[in-house]
């Protein structure tokens, strides 16, 4: 099978961005980040690169369109993304960690068990909202509880129109209700917490082990992570998918207009309220206070709304200033940039 661009993932959208002299520069998609080289692969070419040498946050994430240099070994160029997926790492240094680029459907994935938790999918609907990506919820494990049902109506609540699924991961035949979504040339990624079977789905999308999965006898509990990075897998359909390893914390930043789209009741009724600055407490005509009152919103669902909220604005405001240093930086990298192009320095 010849493959074009096209099958890789690649559109308009990236093809608008190529320079004059970079038109024959045979772009890659990334299909795996390490240490220190990147896996790439794009029509005839699938190999080892090394990243982009430059600032940080300029390197390429998993899904990534890249350019290389003439030596064609070295990232020279990231194109801008249709979506991208981020979050606030939890170690020390708190840095924000680009997880996924580019894809067009998000798997957010979960099981008919204790891993079912209402505030970790309206984390998840944030962030795929504020990447304009289009979510699906998928619930493992429906062939070992009773009440898989119950726990997709609950789902379903979440958010008007959103499509939910429940299934044996195992089983081809239901996992293949998610076609619809694997068209040729589409990238969805999966998300979700450890051991709920993100890369059983893909072994049951590709009809054989392309991901290594946890063995029954592992120990479930120990919370170890069977998958360990991030990688881009091509499927009979034509479709990309995106394992990733489970994430224990999902710190949210930079997804304000997520938080409201998805919290969309919250902020309607916010809108009624009296005072403008309404904290939804104990003020007068507070019409978040009267919606509780009146059985229209749930009280926890107002609490997990602002504990987002307030995470965000934590995580985004240091945030802020780190990205006008950058935007000075990059301002300075791009007069640099086209002042080569002008003399072709290179
Ligand atoms: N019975 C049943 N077992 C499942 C189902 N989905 C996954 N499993 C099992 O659950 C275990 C964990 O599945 P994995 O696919 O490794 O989970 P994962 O989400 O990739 O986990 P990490 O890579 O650690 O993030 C494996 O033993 C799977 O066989 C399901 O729908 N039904
Ligand atoms: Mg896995
Ligand atoms: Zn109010």
């Amino acid at each position: 099978m010849t493959s074009t661009l096209k099958d890789f993932g690649w559109s308009a959208h990236f093809q608008a961005q190529l320079l004059e002299d970079e038109l024959n520069a045979a772009p890659l998609r990334v299909m795996a980040v390490h240490r220190d080289a990147l896996e790439v692969a794009g029509p005839g070419f699938d190999g080892r690169v090394l990243a982009f040498a430059g600032e940080e946050d300029e390197a390429a994430t998993v899904g990534d369109w890249v350019l290389l240099d003439d030596g064609r070994r070295r990232v020279r160029r990231v194109l801008d993304r249709i979506s991208l997926f981020k979050r606030r790492s939890a170690g020390t240094d708190r840095r924000v960690q680009l997880i996924a680029a580019n894809v067009n459907t998000l798997l957010l994935v979960t099981s008919a068990n204790q891993d079912f938790n209402v505030a970790r999918l309206e984390r998840y609907l944030a962030l795929a909202s504020e990447a304009e990506v289009t979510p699906v919820v998928v619930i493992t494990k429906a062939d070992l509880s009773d009440d898989a049902e119950a726990y997709v109506a609950q789902a379903r609540r979440l958010m008007p129109g959103l499509v939910v699924e429940a299934f044996d991961a195992r089983d081809a035949g239901a996992v293949a209700r998610l076609s619809p979504w694997f068209g040729r040339g589409q990238t969805l990624a999966l998300m979700g917490s450890s051991g709920v079977g993100k890369s059983t789905i893909v072994n049951t999308l590709a009809g054989h082990e392309l991901q290594h999965t946890r063995g029954i006898r592992e120990d479930d509990a120990r919370g170890r992570h069977t998958t360990t990075g991030r990688s881009l897998h091509r499927l009979a359909t034509g479709a990309w998918i995106m394992d990733t390893p489970g994430m224990r914390e999902l710190q949210i930043v930079d997804a304000a207009g997520g938080i409201n789209d998805i919290f969309a009741d919250v902020v309607e009724f916010a809108a009624a309220c009296r005072f403008g600055d309404c904290a939804h407490e104990r003020e007068p005509g507070c019409a978040v206070q009267a919606a509780i009152a009146s059985g229209a919103l749930e009280e926890a669902r107002l609490k997990r709304y602002q504990k987002l909220q307030r995470e965000d604005r934590r995580n985004s405001e240091s945030l802020a200033e780190a990205h006008a240093r950058n935007r000075r930086f990059g301002r300075m990298a791009k007069r640099i940039f086209e002042h080569k192009l002008k003399n072709r320095e290179w």
